[in-house]
C-alpha cells in the first residue's frame, strides 16, 4: 500500500474522484514549503520552486498496487505529462512522505495558484 497526496481533479468531490473509491481515505494534509500549484486546463499541476513559502493542502490516500497503476495511466506519467515522487508532508499524525503527481511539463505562461485548488472565489 502507498501513501498517495492528492491535490487536484482527484480530491473528494472533484471530477476524477470516483478513480479512488476502493482506495482508503486517511485524511487532509499540507506539504513541506517548496510546492506549489499552476493552473493548467481545468486541473491543476503541482511544481517544485524553491521560494514557494507555504507548501500545498491536498488529501493523503492509501493506494494498492493496482489502483497505483491505474492513477499513473490516468495521469499520463508514461507520456510524461507528470511524475509520481515522494515529497514530504508536515502535518502531524500523517507519515512523513507521500507519493505525488508532479507537473513534467513547463508551466510558463500558466497562472500560479498557490497552495490550494481550485482557488477561492
Ligand atoms: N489530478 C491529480 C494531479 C492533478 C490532478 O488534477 C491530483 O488530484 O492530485
Amino acid at each position: 500500500m502507498t501513501h498517495l497526496f492528492v491535490y487536484g481533479t482527484l480530491k473528494r468531490g472533484q471530477r476524477a474522484a470516483a478513480r479512488l473509491a476502493r482506495q482508503r481515505f486517511v485524511g487532509v494534509a499540507q506539504t513541506e514549503p517548496g510546492l506549489v500549484l499552476y493552473e493548467l486546463d481545468g486541473y491543476p499541476g503541482l511544481v517544485r520552486e524553491p521560494a514557494a513559502a507555504d507548501g500545498v493542502v491536498g488529501e493523503v490516500w492509501l493506494v494498492d498496487a493496482e489502483g497505483l497503476c491505474d492513477l499513473d495511466a490516468y495521469e499520463g506519467v508514461a507520456e510524461g505529462l507528470y511524475r509520481r515522487e515522494s515529497i514530504a508532508l508536515v502535518t502531524p499524525g500523517f507519515p512523513e512522505t507521500a507519493e505525488t503527481y508532479v507537473y513534467a511539463r513547463s508551466v510558463a505562461g500558466r497562472k500560479r495558484i498557490g497552495s490550494a485548488w481550485p482557488p477561492a472565489g
